[in-house]
């Protein structure tokens, strides 16, 4: 599961066959704002290589989901909010909420969040 899918929107984002706001460029991964954003801050943080979910991405035990925590880490610097608090969401599952099946971390933050998320 770690090729590019030419049926897979995140890829052509990865590719840039899809323009994206980007914000990092990852050796490994690429983040970009959402384009219907939760937050002041809400960005996509997704490996290169596809892989549905996390679970799957977790499972082949490539360190790609240490990856996309440390990116998170990284954009939340610089987007001044690593010191008010941040949240890093992996919906998996149609159930969950997931719609775009190439894993991504939603980082979100730059107000304050609820829990329960809903
Ligand atoms: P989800 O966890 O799979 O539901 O998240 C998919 C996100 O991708 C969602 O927040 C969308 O707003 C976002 N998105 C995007 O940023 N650019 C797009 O072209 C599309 C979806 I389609």
């Amino acid at each position: 599961m770690t090729d590019s899918r030419s049926d897979c929107l995140f890829c052509k984002i990865v590719t840039g066959e899809v323009p994206a706001e980007v914000v990092r460029e990852g050796e490994r991964t690429l983040a970009f704002r959402d384009i219907n954003p939760q937050a002041p801050t809400h960005v996509l943080i997704v490996p290169r290589e596809h892989y549905p979910d996390v679970a799957s991405a977790g499972a082949a035990g490539v360190g790609v989901v240490d990856e996309i925590a440390r990116e998170a880490r990284e954009v939340a610097r610089a987007e001044g909010i690593a010191e008010s608090g941040y949240r890093l969401v992996f919906n998996t599952g149609p159930g969950a909420g997931q719609t775009v099946f190439h894993v991504h971390g939603h980082l979100l933050g730059g107000r304050g969040l609820q829990w329960p998320p809903g």
